[in-house]
């Protein structure tokens, strides 16, 4: 079977965790900084490292036949891929941002306004759904500029914490997207069996990383109030201790409700309790 292509940014916000999630898959490869190609030592992989912006059309032109790139990319670059897994990095979201001051209040009064941004087709798709006839300034960088320098009356840009907005005199004014990292695949590999085991290495990578490991210590006497608490993968270990009248519980814990979990755990008479990373959990 011929050598697979991942595509993943060269440099930038999504470089770091997208290299650390293809480690973390077990794969064994150089990251040298001046290096554009490295090939895979464990895996029949070649890793292409790119533009963001060229991602998806490499994917979708079968030059690279996996990316990891952000989904406002491919939207604006409208290339025909398949997405496959969004990987949970590169959180951000796609904001219309005014001037504090501005008395743009509503969607209607973008009417006949000059909006500046590098995403002029999410733009162009937005304002046409929401019937707006508005200028749209297409510039590359440094978007946020634009109002303060009389180019335009509000600007669409990557929003993520809002400090770059608050420093430049802007407030965020309407969502028009919201955007992670995903992998995406070329239309025509999907059933490849060495791109379904990296996709799987992947899923068990993120499944473990939303997901701690807990050990405590209960009487048994309030093992039935603890039990709907912990799930685990299948069910929770029980293992009994020297003491006959306590037990070791083992199980798994969602990040999302984590302390939510410990609280109940320790108001039902847990004791004791450890928690440890996961490595991976293999469906
Ligand atoms: O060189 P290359 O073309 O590969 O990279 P790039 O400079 O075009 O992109 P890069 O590395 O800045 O971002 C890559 C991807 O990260 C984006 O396409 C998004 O999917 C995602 N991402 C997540 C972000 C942000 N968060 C983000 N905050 N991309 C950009 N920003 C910028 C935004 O443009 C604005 O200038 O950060 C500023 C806003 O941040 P806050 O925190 O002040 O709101
Ligand atoms: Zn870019």
């Amino acid at each position: 079977m011929k050598t697979l292509k991942i595509a993943i940014q060269k440099s930038g916000r999504l470089n770091e965790k997208s290299v650390e999630i293809l480690k973390n898959c077990g794969l064994s490869f150089e990251n040298y900084k001046s290096s554009l190609i490295s090939s895979v030592t464990n895996f029949p992989l070649e890793i292409l490292f790119l533009r963001d912006d060229d991602i998806p059309e490499y994917v979708q032109d079968g030059i690279a036949d996996l990316g990891i790139v952000g989904e406002n990319i491919i939207q604006e670059t409208n290339a025909q891929v398949s997405y496959l897994q969004k990987l949970g990095f590169g959180k951000c979201s796609l904001k219309i941002a005014v001037p504090v001051d501005s008395n743009i209040a509503q969607i209607s009064d973008l009417n006949g306004k000059a909006i500046a941004t590098s995403y002029p087709n999410i733009l162009g798709e937005y304002l046409f759904k929401n019937k707006i006839s508005a200028q749209i300034r297409n510039i590359s960088g440094s978007v946020e500029i634009g109002p303060g320098l009389g180019l335009s009356d509000a600007i669409l840009d990557i929003v993520s914490t809002g400090g770059t907005l608050k420093s430049n005199g802007l407030k965020p004014f309407v969502e028009v997207m919201q955007s992670e990292a995903v992998l995406i695949g070329n239309k025509n590999i999907e059933t490849n069996s060495n791109v379904m085991e990296l996709l799987q290495r992947i899923q068990s990578v993120l499944r473990a990383k939303n997901t701690k490991y807990v050990v405590l210590n209960i009487q048994r006497k309030n093992l039935e109030k603890i039990i709907g608490l912990l799930p685990g993968v299948k069910s929770p270990t029980i293992v009994p201790l020297f003491e006959s009248e306590w037990v070791a519980v083992h199980s798994v814990i969602e990040e999302q409700d984590f302390w939510e979990k410990i609280n109940a755990l320790k108001a039902a008479g847990a004791e004791g309790i450890v928690v440890m990373p996961v490595e991976k959990i293999i469906a």
